[in-house]
C-alpha cells in the first residue's frame, strides 16, 4: 500500500471545531447564474473550511457526474480535495481530488484508486471540469478544459445513497476527520453533482463556457447555497462572471535580470505566483524570445544562454518534462542531443540558435524568466513585482 493510500484511508485524531463563517456579503437571495465559493479564503491551511451538502441525500445511483469552474489558490501538502461522500460503511464511498506533487485527478473507493487522469492543474487558472462515472459499465470520462480523459475502472456496482457529502475536506470519519493536508485553497463556480452520465454534449458545453441552464436539474449544485449548503470555516460566497473563468488563456512573461541557480529560479517565480517559463508551442517560445531580447546586455552568458527554462531534462530516456507537473514536453526545441549528463535547460540567444534550448548545469547562474496564468492577480510595478494578494 502506498504512502497515498494509507493517508486517504488514516482516521485522523484532530477533532472538529466549528470556526466562523465568513461572508463578504449577507446574501439573501439565490444564485441562478451560479455562485462561487471559496473554500479557505484566508489561505491557511486548516481542516476547517469544508461545504456540506444539507439538501435532499444522495439515493443508490447508477451513474454519477461532477462538474464544477474551479481555481486553485495553493496547493495542499498531500491532496487537493474536492469531493468527499462517505457512508456508514466507506468513509472514501466516492473521493475526488488532486494528487500531490503531480497534480494528477484522482478518483478513489475505499482503499483503491480508481480513476487517474493527467491533467495539468497549475494554480491561479480557471479549470473548467466534468467527471462522469458510469458505475454500470464501469466507464469513466473527464473533461478538462479543452481536454478528455477516458477509461475504465475496477470498483463497486454503484454508489451508495444516504452519506455525507463534502467539498474541500476528506472525510475519515463520516462527516469528520479531517486533515490540513488533505484540504482544498480554491474558488468553486457553478458546482453541479448530478445522479446521472451527462452527455458528451452537455460535458462540452459546460468544459467549454456554455453551460446548460439546468433544465434537467442536477441532485446538487449552487443555487441555494444558503440554505442546501452548511458552510464552515473561512468560506466565502460570491459570484464569479463566467467570462472570468472562460477568458483566453494568454502566458505573461517577466524577466528577473539578476543571476540565480535553477532552483533559485524555481522559488522565486512561485513566490510571486508563477512557474518557471516552459514554453508548450512555436508561439510562445516566440514570446519567450521577445521578452528575454531586452535585457540581453545583463544576461547573455559566454556560452550563450540567458535564462532557464522549466523543464528536467532525462538524458537517459532523451525525455524533457515539466519541472514541476512532471508532464512529458509536447514541443520540444533542442538544438543537439540532450544526452549530456546536464539536467536543466537554458533558453539561447546566440545569433544562429535564437531562441532554441540547450542542457545546462541546474547549479549555473543566469536569469529568471517567469510565466503568469492570471494577470488579475498580478500587478507589476517598475523594477518590482507587487502581489495583489487578496482582492476582497
Ligand atoms: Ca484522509
Amino acid at each position: 500500500m502506498s504512502a497515498a493510500q494509507e493517508s486517504l484511508g488514516k482516521p485522523s485524531a484532530v477533532s472538529l471545531v466549528t470556526a466562523v463563517l465568513v461572508l463578504t456579503t449577507a446574501w439573501a437571495q439565490d444564485f441562478p447564474t451560479g455562485a462561487s465559493l471559496t473554500l479557505q479564503a484566508d489561505g491557511i491551511p486548516t481542516n476547517l473550511s469544508a461545504a456540506f451538502w444539507a439538501g435532499e441525500a444522495l439515493p443508490d445511483t447508477m451513474e454519477i457526474s461532477v462538474c464544477v469552474y474551479l481555481k486553485f489558490l495553493r496547493g495542499r501538502d498531500n491532496y487537493d480535495t474536492l469531493v468527499s461522500y462517505a457512508t456508514h460503511n466507506n468513509t472514501n464511498e466516492l473521493y475526488i481530488g488532486f494528487a500531490y506533487p503531480s497534480r494528477l485527478f484522482e478518483v478513489w473507493w475505499g482503499y483503491s484508486l480508481i480513476v487517474r487522469a493527467n491533467v495539468t492543474s497549475d494554480i491561479l487558472r480557471w479549470w473548467r471540469l466534468c467527471y462522469v462515472h458510469n458505475f454500470t459499465t464501469h466507464s469513466y470520462t473527464v473533461y478538462w478544459n479543452d481536454r478528455v480523459f477516458t477509461g475504465s475502472f475496477q470498483g463497486p456496482e454503484a454508489l451508495s445513497g444516504g452519506g455525507i457529502l463534502v467539498l474541500g475536506q476528506d472525510q475519515d470519519t463520516l462527516g469528520g476527520g479531517f486533515v490540513f493536508s488533505q484540504s482544498l485553497n480554491a474558488v468553486l463556480k457553478d458546482f453541479r453533482f448530478y445522479t446521472r452520465a451527462v452527455t458528451s454534449q452537455e460535458a462540452v458545453d459546460y468544459t467549454s463556457c456554455r453551460p446548460s441552464s439546468q433544465d434537467l436539474k442536477p441532485h446538487m449544485d449552487f443555487t441555494h447555497l444558503l440554505s442546501d449548503w452548511r458552510l464552515q470555516g473561512s468560506v466565502e460566497v460570491g459570484v464569479v462572471e463566467m467570462s472570468e473563468v472562460c477568458q483566453e488563456e494568454s502566458v505573461f512573461h517577466l524577466v528577473f535580470p539578476e543571476k540565480r541557480t535553477f532552483p533559485e529560479a524555481a522559488a522565486l517565480c512561485e513566490g510571486v505566483g508563477g512557474n518557471v517559463a516552459a514554453p508548450t508551442t512555436p508561439k510562445e517560445n516566440q514570446l519567450i524570445l521577445s521578452s528575454v531580447s531586452p535585457y540581453l546586455q545583463q544576461c547573455l552568458d559566454a556560452s550563450g544562454e540567458v535564462v532557464f527554462l522549466g523543464f528536467k531534462s532525462d538524458p537517459a530516456t532523451r525525455t524533457l518534462t515539466h519541472y514541476n507537473t512532471g508532464a512529458v514536453a509536447q514541443f520540444t526545441n533542442l538544438t543537439s542531443s540532450n544526452n549530456t549528463g546536464k539536467l536543466c535547460l537554458g533558453f539561447q540567444m546566440t545569433v544562429n540558435f535564437q531562441g532554441s534550448w540547450l542542457p545546462i548545469l541546474c547549479k549555473h547562474r543566469i536569469c529568471t524568466l517567469c510565466a503568469f496564468h492570471a494577470l488579475s492577480r498580478l500587478k507589476v510595478c517598475p523594477r518590482c513585482v507587487c502581489l495583489n494578494i487578496n482582492q476582497s
